[in-house]
């Protein structure tokens, strides 16, 4: 797969508001917060979306939630609540392809996440 702004940011080529790494994934805050709390947590090696997650990623791809969870609860959003989300491709609403989970809170967040009918329907 081509190299992503992601990949630059974990190898430090470009900065990001990093909230969270170690070995397997680096968390850091979204340049277009979409509510008061947005972070992204990403796995160092880099997996386009999630078709092409293989059966060596799964434990990656567990740990994503795993560090979700902890961050959130550090940032306290954790008791009122917050949304995971994986946009997967052009359907999902996804622009950088390299696998993030979304994690939003702050706010009571609305559902569903569309305000057209989606494409899938008509
Ligand atoms: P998605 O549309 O699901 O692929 O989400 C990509 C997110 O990545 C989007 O919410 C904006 C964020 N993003 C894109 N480029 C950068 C960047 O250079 N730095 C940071 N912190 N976030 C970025």
């Amino acid at each position: 797969m081509s190299e992503t702004i992601f990949t630059k940011i974990i190898n430090g080529e470009i900065s990001a508001d990093i909230v969270y790494e170690d070995e397997l994934c680096l968390a850091f805050n979204d340049i277009n917060p979409q509510a008061p709390v947005h972070f992204l947590v990403i796995p160092k090696k880099p997996v386009a979306t999630i078709n092409d997650i293989t059966e060596a990623d799964r434990e990656v791809v567990g740990h994503l939630t795993f560090v979700a969870a902890k961050v959130a609860k550090e940032m306290g959003i954790d008791h009122e609540g917050y949304r995971t989300v994986m946009n997967c491709n052009e359907f999902g609403g996804q622009s950088v392809y390299h696998i993030h989970l979304h994690v939003l809170g702050g706010k009571l967040l609305g559902w569903p996440p569309y305000t057209d009918k989606p494409k899938n329907l008509e």
